[in-house]
Protein backbone atom coordinates (compact mmCIF):
# COMPACT_ATOMS: atom_id res chain seq x y z
CA UNK A 1 0.00 0.00 0.00
CA UNK A 2 1.35 3.06 -1.27
CA UNK A 3 4.72 1.83 -1.41
CA UNK A 4 4.92 -0.48 1.63
CA UNK A 5 4.00 -4.15 2.47
CA UNK A 6 1.37 -3.73 5.33
CA UNK A 7 -0.46 -6.80 6.84
CA UNK A 8 -4.11 -7.18 6.34
CA UNK A 9 -5.48 -5.58 9.13
CA UNK A 10 -3.24 -2.57 8.65
CA UNK A 11 -4.68 -1.99 5.41
CA UNK A 12 -7.09 0.51 6.17
CA UNK A 13 -8.33 3.91 4.80
CA UNK A 14 -10.50 7.14 5.74
CA UNK A 15 -13.89 7.35 5.82
CA UNK A 16 -13.38 10.57 4.06
CA UNK A 17 -11.09 9.47 1.16
CA UNK A 18 -12.23 10.98 -1.64
CA UNK A 19 -12.81 7.66 -3.98
CA UNK A 20 -15.28 6.20 -1.27
CA UNK A 21 -17.75 9.17 -1.95
CA UNK A 22 -17.56 9.54 -5.74
CA UNK A 23 -16.26 6.25 -7.43
CA UNK A 24 -13.47 7.34 -9.01
CA UNK A 25 -10.44 4.59 -8.56
CA UNK A 26 -9.16 2.44 -11.37
CA UNK A 27 -8.35 -0.95 -10.54
CA UNK A 28 -7.58 -4.32 -12.10
CA UNK A 29 -8.03 -8.27 -11.77
CA UNK A 30 -5.60 -10.22 -12.63
CA UNK A 31 -4.95 -14.07 -11.77
CA UNK A 32 -1.78 -15.98 -10.63
CA UNK A 33 -1.74 -20.08 -11.90
CA UNK A 34 -0.51 -22.76 -10.80
CA UNK A 35 2.20 -24.22 -14.07
CA UNK A 36 2.41 -27.90 -14.75
CA UNK A 37 6.55 -27.83 -13.68
CA UNK A 38 4.64 -26.25 -9.73
CA UNK A 39 6.18 -22.75 -9.96
CA UNK A 40 3.88 -20.12 -10.42
CA UNK A 41 2.96 -16.96 -12.96
CA UNK A 42 1.13 -14.32 -13.00
CA UNK A 43 -1.15 -14.15 -16.43
CA UNK A 44 -0.64 -11.30 -18.92
CA UNK A 45 0.24 -9.11 -15.45
CA UNK A 46 1.89 -6.23 -18.10
CA UNK A 47 -1.16 -5.73 -20.01
CA UNK A 48 -3.34 -5.35 -16.94
CA UNK A 49 -0.78 -2.93 -15.32
CA UNK A 50 -0.79 -1.14 -18.92
CA UNK A 51 -4.81 -1.30 -19.15
CA UNK A 52 -4.72 0.02 -15.19
CA UNK A 53 -2.78 2.93 -16.41
CA UNK A 54 -4.82 3.61 -19.32
CA UNK A 55 -7.68 3.79 -16.85
CA UNK A 56 -5.98 6.19 -14.93
CA UNK A 57 -5.00 8.50 -18.10
CA UNK A 58 -8.54 8.62 -19.01
CA UNK A 59 -9.42 9.74 -15.60
CA UNK A 60 -7.04 12.16 -15.36
CA UNK A 61 -5.21 10.28 -12.37
CA UNK A 62 -1.39 10.39 -12.73
CA UNK A 63 0.24 7.14 -10.93
CA UNK A 64 3.01 7.77 -8.55
CA UNK A 65 4.77 4.26 -9.80
CA UNK A 66 6.20 3.47 -12.65
CA UNK A 67 4.03 0.64 -14.63
CA UNK A 68 7.35 -1.92 -14.09
CA UNK A 69 7.69 -1.06 -10.36
CA UNK A 70 3.87 -2.01 -10.08
CA UNK A 71 4.25 -5.45 -12.10
CA UNK A 72 6.87 -6.27 -9.69
CA UNK A 73 4.58 -5.55 -6.87
CA UNK A 74 1.58 -7.07 -7.85
CA UNK A 75 4.19 -10.50 -8.08
CA UNK A 76 5.78 -9.64 -4.39
CA UNK A 77 2.33 -9.68 -3.12
CA UNK A 78 1.45 -13.26 -4.00
CA UNK A 79 5.10 -14.28 -2.81
CA UNK A 80 4.77 -12.90 0.58
CA UNK A 81 1.37 -14.51 0.89
CA UNK A 82 2.53 -17.72 0.13
CA UNK A 83 -0.57 -18.11 -2.51
CA UNK A 84 0.18 -20.30 -5.64
CA UNK A 85 -3.04 -19.41 -7.02
CA UNK A 86 -4.88 -16.56 -6.47
CA UNK A 87 -6.65 -12.97 -8.07
CA UNK A 88 -4.60 -10.25 -8.00
CA UNK A 89 -6.17 -6.31 -7.22
CA UNK A 90 -4.20 -3.28 -8.09
CA UNK A 91 -6.28 -0.12 -7.34
CA UNK A 92 -5.46 3.69 -7.46
CA UNK A 93 -7.89 6.00 -5.23
CA UNK A 94 -7.87 9.37 -4.56
CA UNK A 95 -7.00 9.83 -0.50
CA UNK A 96 -8.17 12.07 1.61
CA UNK A 97 -8.14 15.54 1.99
CA UNK A 98 -9.74 18.01 0.58
CA UNK A 99 -13.99 16.88 -0.45
CA UNK A 100 -16.09 18.14 -3.24
CA UNK A 101 -15.80 17.41 -6.87
CA UNK A 102 -13.92 19.52 -7.61
CA UNK A 103 -10.80 18.64 -5.61
CA UNK A 104 -8.12 17.58 -7.89
CA UNK A 105 -5.42 17.94 -4.68
CA UNK A 106 -5.61 14.48 -2.85
CA UNK A 107 -2.88 12.19 -2.69
CA UNK A 108 -3.60 9.35 -5.44
CA UNK A 109 -2.96 6.34 -3.15
CA UNK A 110 -2.28 2.71 -4.78
CA UNK A 111 -2.80 -0.74 -2.75
CA UNK A 112 -2.28 -4.37 -4.75
CA UNK A 113 -3.80 -7.00 -2.56
CA UNK A 114 -4.32 -10.73 -3.38
CA UNK A 115 -6.55 -13.61 -2.24
CA UNK A 116 -7.66 -17.13 -3.49
CA UNK A 117 -10.77 -16.96 -6.31
CA UNK A 118 -12.59 -19.31 -7.44
CA UNK A 119 -14.74 -19.99 -10.10
CA UNK A 120 -16.79 -16.48 -10.64
CA UNK A 121 -19.89 -17.88 -11.99
CA UNK A 122 -20.37 -20.79 -9.91
CA UNK A 123 -18.67 -24.01 -9.47
CA UNK A 124 -20.80 -26.01 -12.31
CA UNK A 125 -20.61 -22.81 -14.78
CA UNK A 126 -17.37 -23.52 -16.70
CA UNK A 127 -18.00 -27.03 -17.71
CA UNK A 128 -22.44 -26.62 -18.00
CA UNK A 129 -22.81 -23.58 -18.85
CA UNK A 130 -24.45 -20.20 -17.65
CA UNK A 131 -27.77 -18.76 -17.64
CA UNK A 132 -28.12 -15.23 -19.43
CA UNK A 133 -31.17 -12.67 -18.95
CA UNK A 134 -30.63 -9.39 -21.27
CA UNK A 135 -30.56 -6.57 -18.68
CA UNK A 136 -32.65 -3.95 -18.18
CA UNK A 137 -29.86 -1.87 -17.37
CA UNK A 138 -28.56 -0.30 -20.47
CA UNK A 139 -24.68 -0.39 -20.71
CA UNK A 140 -23.55 3.17 -20.13
CA UNK A 141 -22.87 5.46 -22.98
CA UNK A 142 -19.02 6.11 -23.96
CA UNK A 143 -19.71 9.86 -23.42
CA UNK A 144 -21.37 9.73 -20.06
CA UNK A 145 -18.30 6.78 -18.77
CA UNK A 146 -15.45 5.48 -21.18
CA UNK A 147 -15.86 1.35 -20.63
CA UNK A 148 -12.69 0.98 -21.79
CA UNK A 149 -11.71 2.11 -18.49
CA UNK A 150 -11.51 -0.12 -15.52
CA UNK A 151 -13.14 2.45 -13.06
CA UNK A 152 -14.74 1.63 -9.87
CA UNK A 153 -17.84 3.76 -10.39
CA UNK A 154 -18.58 2.08 -13.93
CA UNK A 155 -19.29 -0.83 -11.77
CA UNK A 156 -22.67 0.19 -10.21
CA UNK A 157 -24.46 -0.48 -13.87
CA UNK A 158 -22.66 -3.79 -13.70
CA UNK A 159 -23.81 -4.33 -9.79
CA UNK A 160 -27.21 -3.63 -10.50
CA UNK A 161 -27.41 -5.49 -13.57
CA UNK A 162 -26.58 -8.64 -12.12
CA UNK A 163 -28.64 -7.93 -8.58
CA UNK A 164 -31.69 -7.87 -11.23
CA UNK A 165 -30.22 -11.06 -12.92
CA UNK A 166 -29.46 -13.22 -10.22
CA UNK A 167 -32.84 -11.89 -8.00
CA UNK A 168 -34.83 -13.53 -11.27
CA UNK A 169 -33.21 -16.69 -11.15
CA UNK A 170 -30.20 -16.34 -13.85
CA UNK A 171 -26.28 -16.35 -13.34
CA UNK A 172 -25.38 -13.42 -14.81
CA UNK A 173 -26.29 -10.60 -16.76
CA UNK A 174 -26.39 -9.71 -20.85
CA UNK A 175 -26.05 -5.42 -20.80
CA UNK A 176 -27.02 -4.18 -24.25
CA UNK A 177 -25.35 -0.90 -25.60
CA UNK A 178 -27.51 2.60 -26.15
CA UNK A 179 -28.04 1.66 -29.73
CA UNK A 180 -29.48 -1.95 -28.71
CA UNK A 181 -26.94 -4.18 -29.55
CA UNK A 182 -24.95 -6.85 -27.30
CA UNK A 183 -22.33 -5.20 -24.89
CA UNK A 184 -20.87 -7.53 -22.20
CA UNK A 185 -22.03 -9.38 -19.16
CA UNK A 186 -22.06 -7.52 -15.60
CA UNK A 187 -17.99 -8.75 -15.29
CA UNK A 188 -17.60 -10.30 -19.07
CA UNK A 189 -16.99 -10.05 -22.54
CA UNK A 190 -19.16 -11.82 -24.29
CA UNK A 191 -18.79 -14.15 -28.13
CA UNK A 192 -21.17 -16.21 -30.20
CA UNK A 193 -20.30 -18.64 -32.63
CA UNK A 194 -22.39 -19.25 -35.67
CA UNK A 195 -21.33 -21.47 -38.93
CA UNK A 196 -17.70 -21.97 -37.26
CA UNK A 197 -17.27 -17.99 -37.19
CA UNK A 198 -16.77 -16.52 -34.00
CA UNK A 199 -18.38 -13.01 -33.38
CA UNK A 200 -17.87 -10.24 -30.60
CA UNK A 201 -18.68 -6.63 -30.44
CA UNK A 202 -16.09 -4.75 -31.12
CA UNK A 203 -14.29 -2.57 -28.58
CA UNK A 204 -16.11 0.43 -27.88
CA UNK A 205 -19.06 -0.07 -25.17
CA UNK A 206 -17.24 -2.49 -23.67
CA UNK A 207 -14.05 -3.20 -21.59
CA UNK A 208 -11.07 -4.09 -23.53
CA UNK A 209 -10.86 -7.40 -22.21
CA UNK A 210 -7.20 -9.18 -21.49
CA UNK A 211 -9.05 -12.23 -21.70
CA UNK A 212 -11.06 -11.15 -24.86
CA UNK A 213 -7.84 -10.49 -26.51
CA UNK A 214 -6.35 -14.12 -25.81
CA UNK A 215 -9.58 -15.72 -26.90
CA UNK A 216 -9.13 -14.06 -30.25
CA UNK A 217 -5.58 -14.88 -30.52
CA UNK A 218 -5.94 -18.28 -29.30
CA UNK A 219 -9.21 -18.97 -31.75
CA UNK A 220 -6.74 -17.31 -34.70
CA UNK A 221 -4.24 -19.64 -34.13
CA UNK A 222 -6.53 -22.30 -34.22
CA UNK A 223 -7.59 -21.36 -37.74
CA UNK A 224 -10.79 -20.25 -36.48
CA UNK A 225 -12.18 -16.85 -37.86
CA UNK A 226 -13.14 -14.30 -35.36
CA UNK A 227 -15.06 -11.03 -36.76
CA UNK A 228 -15.42 -8.19 -34.08
CA UNK A 229 -19.10 -6.35 -35.19
CA UNK A 230 -21.91 -5.11 -33.62
CA UNK A 231 -25.31 -7.70 -33.57
CA UNK A 232 -28.30 -7.69 -31.48
CA UNK A 233 -29.71 -9.92 -28.89
CA UNK A 234 -31.41 -12.59 -31.27
CA UNK A 235 -27.98 -13.56 -33.14
CA UNK A 236 -27.51 -14.67 -29.39
CA UNK A 237 -30.63 -16.92 -29.36
CA UNK A 238 -29.59 -18.28 -32.66
CA UNK A 239 -26.20 -19.00 -32.01
CA UNK A 240 -24.38 -22.71 -32.33
CA UNK A 241 -22.17 -21.75 -29.25
CA UNK A 242 -21.86 -18.94 -27.12
CA UNK A 243 -19.06 -18.04 -24.28
CA UNK A 244 -18.01 -15.30 -22.19
CA UNK A 245 -14.05 -14.08 -21.00
CA UNK A 246 -12.95 -12.63 -18.24
CA UNK A 247 -10.03 -13.16 -15.35
CA UNK A 248 -12.55 -13.77 -12.83
CA UNK A 249 -14.47 -15.99 -15.10
CA UNK A 250 -12.10 -16.88 -17.20
CA UNK A 251 -13.65 -19.16 -20.60
CA UNK A 252 -17.49 -19.86 -19.46
CA UNK A 253 -19.71 -21.39 -21.92
CA UNK A 254 -23.25 -19.50 -22.08
CA UNK A 255 -26.35 -21.61 -22.11
CA UNK A 256 -29.25 -19.98 -22.10
CA UNK A 257 -30.20 -16.38 -23.60
CA UNK A 258 -33.96 -14.79 -22.18
CA UNK A 259 -34.95 -18.35 -21.35
CA UNK A 260 -33.98 -19.52 -25.32
CA UNK A 261 -31.49 -22.48 -25.68
CA UNK A 262 -28.34 -22.10 -27.57
CA UNK A 263 -27.24 -24.54 -29.42
CA UNK A 264 -27.48 -27.69 -28.10
CA UNK A 265 -27.63 -26.41 -24.62
CA UNK A 266 -23.97 -27.70 -23.46
CA UNK A 267 -20.61 -26.45 -24.09
CA UNK A 268 -19.98 -26.50 -28.13
CA UNK A 269 -16.96 -27.48 -29.92
CA UNK A 270 -15.38 -24.16 -30.28
CA UNK A 271 -16.22 -22.93 -26.95
CA UNK A 272 -14.53 -26.83 -25.18
CA UNK A 273 -11.35 -26.34 -27.14
CA UNK A 274 -10.93 -22.90 -26.51
CA UNK A 275 -11.48 -23.60 -22.64
CA UNK A 276 -8.39 -26.18 -23.03
CA UNK A 277 -6.19 -24.17 -24.79
CA UNK A 278 -7.11 -21.25 -22.42
CA UNK A 279 -6.24 -23.25 -19.70
CA UNK A 280 -3.18 -24.60 -20.83
CA UNK A 281 -1.74 -21.65 -21.99
CA UNK A 282 -2.23 -19.98 -18.31
CA UNK A 283 -0.82 -22.78 -16.65
CA UNK A 284 2.65 -22.78 -19.03
CA UNK A 285 1.77 -25.89 -20.80
CA UNK A 286 1.67 -24.46 -24.06
CA UNK A 287 5.49 -22.55 -25.41
CA UNK A 288 3.50 -20.70 -28.08
CA UNK A 289 1.74 -18.44 -25.03
CA UNK A 290 4.68 -18.79 -23.17
CA UNK A 291 4.92 -14.32 -23.23
CA UNK A 292 1.88 -14.40 -21.43
CA UNK A 293 3.61 -15.26 -17.89
CA UNK A 294 5.35 -13.61 -15.60
CA UNK A 295 7.05 -15.86 -13.57
CA UNK A 296 7.58 -15.29 -9.73
N1 LIG B 1 -16.09 -6.59 -19.06
C1 LIG B 1 -16.26 -6.17 -17.78
C2 LIG B 1 -17.34 -5.19 -17.49
C3 LIG B 1 -15.41 -6.64 -16.79
O1 LIG B 1 -15.57 -6.20 -15.54
C4 LIG B 1 -14.42 -7.59 -17.10
C5 LIG B 1 -13.52 -8.12 -16.03
C6 LIG B 1 -14.28 -8.00 -18.43
C7 LIG B 1 -15.14 -7.48 -19.39
C8 LIG B 1 -13.20 -8.94 -18.87
O2 LIG B 1 -11.95 -8.31 -18.80
P1 LIG B 1 -10.61 -9.15 -18.54
O3 LIG B 1 -10.65 -9.56 -17.10
O4 LIG B 1 -9.53 -8.19 -18.82
O5 LIG B 1 -10.63 -10.30 -19.45
N2 LIG B 1 -14.19 -8.29 -14.80
C9 LIG B 1 -13.50 -8.49 -13.55
C10 LIG B 1 -14.63 -8.65 -12.55
C11 LIG B 1 -14.25 -9.12 -11.21
C12 LIG B 1 -15.08 -8.62 -10.05
O6 LIG B 1 -16.23 -9.06 -9.85
O7 LIG B 1 -14.51 -7.84 -9.29
C13 LIG B 1 -12.57 -9.70 -13.63
O8 LIG B 1 -12.87 -10.67 -14.34
O9 LIG B 1 -11.54 -9.65 -12.98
Amino acid sequence: MDGRMVPYDEANVHVLTHSLHYGLAVFEGIRCYRCGDGRSAIFRVREHVRRLYDSAHIMEMPIPFAQEELVKVCAEVVRINHLDECYVRPIAFYGEGEMGLSARGNKVRVAVACWPWGAYLGDESQKRGVRLKTSSFVRFHHNSLMPSAKTSGHYINSILAGYEARRNGYDEALLLDVGGYVAEGSGENIFVVRDGVVLTPPLCSVLPGITRDAAIRILRDEHIPVVEQLFARDSVYVADEAFMTGTAAEVTPVRELDDRQIGSGSPGPITRRLQELFSAAVRGQNPRYSGWLYYL
